[in-house]
C-alpha cells in the first residue's frame, strides 16, 4: 500500500558518551533510502534534521543522568515535530541518532493514540531509570520514561501522562538486560522475546505472535529498531554492540512480515554511528531494512 512518509532526521548524541551518532541520519540517507522509497511508489518528504543543542557545561552526570536538560530540550522539539507529522496524516519515519530520541518520538506520536503499541527491537531493554542505570546514559532509559518511570523531566515531555502502557509493548532480541530492568519486566508483565525465544521459536513465529498480540489491543503500532539489536558482525557501527543477535536476513524477514501485515503507523531506526562503522555497513543495513518495511522484495 502506498504511504505518505515524512522523514525526520534526529542527530541525537547526548544520550551516551561516544561521538558519531549525530552523523547517523545522514549515513542512512547516503545509503540511498529516499530514492528506494520513491521507487516503491511512496510519497516521501524529507524534513531534514532537527537541531540538537547542548546546554553549555552539561557534560557532568547530575543525578546519574548525562546531559539531562539538553535531552529534554531536544525531545520537546522532536515531540512537536512528530506530533505534527501524525496530525497531517503522514507516516513518521525517524532516523537516529542515539535511542534517547525515542522519548521525544513516542511523546509526539502517542498523542494521537489511546493505546499505542510499541515493538522495541533491541539487544537492550532501555528500561533503566537513574537509580537502576549502570551508566547514567539516557539512551538506556527511553522505554522506562515512556512508561512513566524515571525522572519527572523525562516522563513529562510533551504531556504528563505515560506515553505507552506496559501491556502494549513487545521487546524483541534482548540479550543484555540489567537487574533493575529484569525486575521491572516481571513487575509490569512486559512481553519479551529474548534471544533465547528468538532461537527457540524462530523469527517468523516471534513476529506473527507479536502482531497477533498487539493488533487487537492497540490503535497504532510504532517500531523502534535499534541497530544494535542485530548481530554486530553485520552492524558494527553501534556504540554498545552485544554478540549473539539476529542476522540481517532474520531481521529483514521480520520487517517483510510487518510490511505484509500492514500494521505499523510509525517507525524509527536508531543508534547508527558511522564513526564506529566499517564503510557505512550499518547505514546500508538500516536503509535496506527500511526498504523491506515499505515493500521491497528480493526476488
Ligand atoms: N543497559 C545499559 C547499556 C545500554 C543500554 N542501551 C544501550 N546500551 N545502547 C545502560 O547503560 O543502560
Ligand atoms: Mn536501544
Ligand atoms: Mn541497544
Amino acid at each position: 500500500m502506498k504511504k505518505n512518509i515524512s522523514i525526520i532526521g534526529v542527530p541525537m548524541h547526548l544520550g551516551q558518551p561516544r561521538p558519531g551518532t549525530d552523523l547517523g541520519p545522514d549515513a542512512i540517507r547516503h545509503a540511498g533510502v529516499v530514492d528506494k522509497l520513491k521507487r516503491l511508489q511512496h510519497d516521501v518528504e524529507d524534513l531534514g534534521n532537527i537541531k540538537i543543542d547542548s546546554v553549555a557545561g552539561e557534560e557532568q552526570r547530575e543525578d546519574n543522568l548525562l546531559n539531562l536538560q539538553s535531552i529534554i530540550d531536544a525531545s520537546t522539539i522532536l515531540a512537536e515535530k512528530a506530533d505534527d507529522v501524525v496530525a497531517a496524516d503522514r507516516f513518521p519515519l525517524l532516523f537516529g541518532g542515539d535511542h534517547s530520541m525515542a522519548i521525544g518520538s513516542l511523546a509526539g506520536i502517542s498523542k494521537h493514540y489511546e493505546n499505542l503499541g510499541v515493538i522495541w527491537y533491541d539487544a537492550h531493554g532501555d528500561l533503566n531509570d537513574s537509580a537502576t542505570s549502570p551508566s547514567g546514559n539516557i539512551h538506556g532509559m527511553p522505554l522506562a520514561a515512556s512508561l512513566g518511570i524515571g525522572h519527572q523531566k523525562l516522563t513529562n515531555v510533551h504531556g504528563e501522562q505515560p506515553k505507552v502502557k506496559p501491556e502494549n509493548l513487545v521487546i524483541i532480541g534482548a540479550r543484555d538486560l540489567d537487574p533493575g530492568e529484569k525486575e521491572l519486566i516481571k513487575e509490569r508483565g512486559i512481553k519479551v522475546y529474548s534471544m533465547r525465544e528468538v532461537d527457540e521459536f524462530g523469527m517468523e513465529q516471534v513476529i506473527q505472535e507479536t502482531i497477533a498480540y498487539l493488533k487487537d489491543r492497540t490503535d497504532g503500532i510504532h517500531l523502534s529498531l535499534d541497530l544494535d539489536g542485530l548481530d554486530p558482525m553485520e552492524t558494527p557501527g553501534v556504540g554498545t554492540p552485544v554478540e549473539g543477535g539476529p542476522s540481517y536476513r532474520e531481521t529483514r524477514h521480520a520487517l517483510e512480515l510487518l510490511h505484509d501485515a500492514d500494521v505499523l503507523t510509525s517507525a524509527e531506526f536508531v543508534e547508527v554511528n558511522p564513526l564506529l562503522d566499517d564503510k557505512n555497513k550499518t547505514g546500508i543495513v538500516a536503509a535496506n531494512l527500511i526498504s523491506a518495511l515499505f515493500g521491497e522484495t528480493l526476488k
